[in-house]
């Protein structure tokens, strides 16, 4: 909880690539609509990016991209804090404390791990497997109470909490008891996961190597449209009933999108285009998606041209991150003996 009892939100983005409609409609969106009735943070998270290895050149500009694409979307620094996280050393600090509370055996069921280490374990960074860990760090260090996460997230959340859990019962005779709050998801309906347009059981990913899977905030509106007319459906009409849709994923995500930016029902959707073909839906899908992106993509013009104002935003989201932290991790480190 705040100084002004609003309750505390962090969230995060990493800066691994080009951001789209994925990172959109699943998080960024909802960033936006939370910050007026919460206290929230909002990271460029490059310490949890440095996991996979990337371009020293292309992250840089990946931060700045992220932190643009915040902005752009309607992030006001003025009622959030955008920050990047490798600006604020509290994080790292915290995550190794985390790694003396958290247990191999918490780590080890961590689904997410296993998926992208896959048949690759033992060569991985160690940074990847304790991951959840920071990501425990990047919350707790602010005290967040809520944490908007999509279902890929919810275990190392859970982890999250299980840590602040440990904590607060490890140190409870030293001032720990009930120190940290334990983190409550605000997990996002189902229809705001975006998989890919190639792919309808793969989500969208900005690591994936096609560019033609996903719908990126920078996209001209030429490229749209044939992203979105080239994008996978199959030989049937559009169905009645949303039953009819359980083995058809692509056509489910197309209308999941059209659904998450229109704001109207997919059962509506279907109620509109029943029986019809491909055509007259993608056409209109594509002019949702260009009247929603494409003042989004003028706004990330028209800010990356704008280094200072950049620049300062950041700047001054570190010192207020900073502030925060400073004061709770010195109250950790009194309470674990540190300090
Ligand atoms: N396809 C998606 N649908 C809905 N939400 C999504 N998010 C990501 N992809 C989708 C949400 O965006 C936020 C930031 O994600 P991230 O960049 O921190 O990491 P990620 O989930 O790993 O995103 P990507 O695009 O798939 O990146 P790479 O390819 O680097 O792994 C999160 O809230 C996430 O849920």
């Amino acid at each position: 909880m705040s100084s002004n009892n609003k309750k505390r939100v962090f969230s995060g983005v990493q800066p691994t690539g080009s951001l789209h409609l994925g990172n959109y409609l699943g998080a960024i969106k909802n960033f936006v609509n939370l910050q007026n009735d919460f206290d929230c943070l909002y990271c460029i998270v490059d310490l949890h990016a440095i996991t996979v290895w990337q371009n020293p050149v292309n992250l840089r500009a990946n931060i700045l991209d992220v932190a643009s694409a915040y902005l752009a979307c309607g992030i006001d620094p003025k009622k959030s804090i955008i920050f990047v996280q490798s600006s604020v050393p509290h994080h790292v600090e915290l995550s190794w404390i985390f790694n003396c509370i958290s247990r191999i055996g918490w780590l080890n069921r961590m689904t997410q791990f296993k998926e992208k280490a896959g048949k690759n374990k033992e060569k991985v960074s160690a940074g990847l497997y304790i991951y959840p860990n920071l990501m425990a760090a990047d919350i707790l260090l602010y005290l967040a109470d809520l944490v908007p996460v999509g279902d890929d997230q919810k275990q190392h959340l859970e982890l999250t909490r299980d840590i602040a859990q440990k904590f607060n019962n490890d140190y409870s005779e030293f001032g720990g008891k009930d120190f940290f709050p334990i983190p409550e998801p605000l997990i996002l309906d189902e229809s705001s996961r975006v998989m890919s347009l190639r792919d309808g059981t793969k989500k969208m990913s900005k690591s994936e190597t096609s560019s033609m899977t996903r719908i990126e905030l920078k996209d001209e509106n030429d490229l749209i449209i044939k992203k979105i007319s080239k994008a996978k459906t199959d030989a049937f009409p559009i169905p009645e009933s949303i039953d009819e849709l359980g083995n058809r994923p692509e056509v489910k995500n197309l209308l999941n999108i059209f659904s998450s930016l229109s704001e109207v029902p997919v059962l509506n959707i279907l109620n509109n285009y029943a029986g019809k073909q491909f055509s007259d839906f993608k056409k209109d899908l594509s002019d949702l998606l260009i009247a929603r992106l494409e003042p989004i993509r003028n706004e990330l013009i028209r800010i990356e041209g704008d280094n200072g104002y950049l620049r300062d935003v950041l700047e001054d989201g570190a010192i207020r991150a900073n502030e925060k932290s400073e004061r709770n991790i010195k109250e950790i480190r009194k309470i674990i003996g540190l300090g």
